[in-house]
């Protein structure tokens, strides 16, 4: 490596080789800048100019586009720049950084390290390959102390050339950025005119160890490692080994995503399952041409294992980035606001909750099994938006420990993130603890609790404006609806879901239109925002069954009457021209 102390008179020196491959002009940037004079690593920093781009908003989680759109020429760089445009104190401090492994991984990975060391980030722990779960990212920057990470991924959306990619910033908590940091950096987007990156070499991705991006130190660490260490501090590895080695038999659905090394470092490897207990392991660039989402439509290999006749006792999934997790008994389907909920009554019997749970909490269109046991448990259940971001305060405050989505997605204070393979280790651990099947446990809750009938119906791809012009019609009628009488049903209450948070009262509107009836039973209008292609409408149902003798019953047939309301106060079917949901959960 060359060292050269950069100043007007040793300039010549230093620019010696340099001249002849056009870098003369970086390096004398440089010297205008470094004031006082710095050490030249064979590292020039280009200001690069550039015109922002209008499409730049993050979503429910990060900015998420088509690859086609990523790989237009600054369009990464401008949303790179614009987060770290809209951040303070992050200069010499460490950076984490690692993907799903979609299509476009490879390539981002390397111009985001250039750019974090332009901007004068002190060191970036890369995932080896450039992979890093999400909940594994959350794990490292808190683990290491980070002042933040970035994510790529699309989460559940499909992948490869054609298919869609994203990029997330996470925040010192190893959250996703709350509101503030997303509107900052969308603010920047909009008026962005040059950004920074380093003129250097690729590094190598695939070799663990420390390298150098200009002044910046890369350290490539494994991507496992740290994330099953606190799996292991959590759960009673002892207990799950011992089933799994025993007649129990399990199968984990990676679905060509992110989560296949993980799995079979802690299924196979740590806890003696079976080899091939996790099918569809290796990460692929286009996830194999599947749809990395862990629900029964998408995680069909799995689905039609778990509902044959010699079907394994446990089944589970995972999504593109490893957040999401399905939970499957032999022939049984446990809804996630049910998996939730249980995941709250059984805590105590897992090593790392014994303690019992501060709080717990759900996003709002979560069905309300979870409020049951927080009231049983004498504990407080918050109400909050779709999307991870806001549970952070509420787990940073200690106002709660466990908190999840009905959108298959679990998590507790252990990271700022949900987590698929925690869920799926939770599930174990409360098996080996209670020696029962899975479809023992949730009906047994059930009876305990009452149940919760519970569906979402995703209409997805719907033209746009007509999603809008439906949204507005069910808007419209707020006002007039409490007191009205909708076939069986009251109305209680019905509104446009606004959220102060508890701990920062920031207020966030619009999220999602409710109607409640009288009986407690629900039903929620939302858009969605995370896809990339029209709008997906969001209908998500509930109805509550106390009698046990009526539990034995398919959800569809039980929220049958409300489906039916919600088509005539919405008019789904001729707005979207569809007769039947694209996916039904
Ligand atoms: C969806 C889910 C939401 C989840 C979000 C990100 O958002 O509904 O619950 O937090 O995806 O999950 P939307 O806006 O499409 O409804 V992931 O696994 O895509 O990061
Ligand atoms: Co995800």
């Amino acid at each position: 490596m060359k060292m050269t102390v950069i100043d007007g008179s040793v300039l010549s020196q230093c620019a010696e080789g340099d001249r002849n491959n056009g870098r003369q002009y970086e390096i004398m940037a440089l010297v205008h800048r470094s004031n006082p004079p710095r050490y030249f690593t064979e590292m020039a920093i280009k200001t690069v100019s550039t015109t922002p781009f209008d499409d730049q908003k993050p979503g429910t989680s990060g900015l998420r586009k088509q690859v086609p759109t990523f790989q237009k020429p600054n369009y990464l760089e401008n949303f790179v720049q614009a987060t770290f445009d809209s951040l303070d104190d992050y200069q010499g401090k460490t950076l984490v950084l690692g993907g799903d492994g979609r299509y476009f991984n490879r390539p981002a990975i390397q111009i985001i390290l250039r750019m974090a060391a332009a901007n004068g980030v002190g060191k970036t722990l890369v995932g080896q390959g450039g992979i890093l779960s999400t909940p594994a990212a959350s794990c490292l920057i808190r683990k290491y102390d980070a002042f933040g990470g970035i994510v790529l991924s699309a989460s559940h959306n499909p992948g490869g050339p054609e298919g869609d990619f994203g990029v997330k910033y996470n925040v010192s908590n190893g959250g996703p950025a709350p509101e503030k940091v997303t509107s900052a950096i969308f603010e920047h987007t909009k008026s962005i005119s040059e950004y920074q990156i380093t003129d250097t070499e690729d590094i190598d991705l695939d070799e663990l160890g420390t390298k150098q991006v200009g002044e910046m130190t890369v350290e490539v660490v494994d991507s496992v490692a740290d994330y099953a260490e606190l799996m292991e501090q959590l759960f009673d590895f002892g207990k799950i080994r011992k089933l799994l080695e025993g007649n129990f038999s399990m199968c984990m659905d990676s679905m060509h995503a992110v989560t296949g090394p993980y799995a079979k470092a802690i299924f196979e490897q740590a806890l003696g399952a079976k080899a091939g207990t996790v099918t569809n392991g290796e990460p692929l660039e286009d996830f194999g041409g599947g749809h990395p989402d862990p629900n029964l439509v998408y995680a069909h290999d799995l689905v039609k294992v778990m509902f044959a006749e010699d079907a394994p006792d446990f089944g589970a999934a995972s999504d593109g980035d490893g957040d999401r997790n399905m939970i499957l008994g032999n022939n049984f389907f446990v809804n996630p606001s049910d998996s939730l909920a249980l995941i709250a009554a059984n805590a105590t019997l897992i090593p790392g909750y014994k303690d019992g749970l501060s709080g717990v909490a759900r996003s709002m269109p979560t069905s309300q099994a979870a409020d049951r046991v927080a009231k049983k448990l004498g504990i407080d259940c918050y109400e909050t938006p779709t999307g991870w971001k806001f549970f952070g305060n509420l787990l940073d405050a200690d106002k709660i420990t466990i908190c999840g989505e009905e959108s298959f997605g679990t998590g507790s204070n252990h990271v700022r993130e949900k987590d698929g393979l925690w869920a799926v280790l939770f599930w174990l651990n409360v098996l080996a603890e209670r020696q029962q099947s899975v479809e023992e446990i949730v009906t047994e809750h059930w009876k305990e609790y009452g149940r919760n009938f519970y569906s979402r119906h995703d209409y997805e791809g719907v033209d746009s404006a007509k999603a809008s012009e439906l949204m507005d019609g069910v808007r419209s009628q707020l006002s007039s609806l409490p007191g009205q009488k909708l076939g069986d049903y009251t109305v209680e209450y019905a509104d446009d879901f606004s959220y102060t948070d508890p701990i920062d009262g920031s207020v966030s509107e619009k999220q999602g239109i409710r109607i409640g009836f009288t009986d407690g039973s629900r039903m929620v209008f939302r858009l969605s925002g995370t896809g990339t292609q029209g709008a997906t409408l969001r209908l998500y149902l509930e109805s509550y069954e106390p009698d046990e003798s009526k539990h034995n019953v398919d959800p569809q047939a039980a929220l049958k009457p409300l489906i039916k309301l919600a088509d005539e106060t919405a008019k789904i079917k001729e707005l979207t021209g569809r007769d039947e949901p694209t996916v039904i959960t």
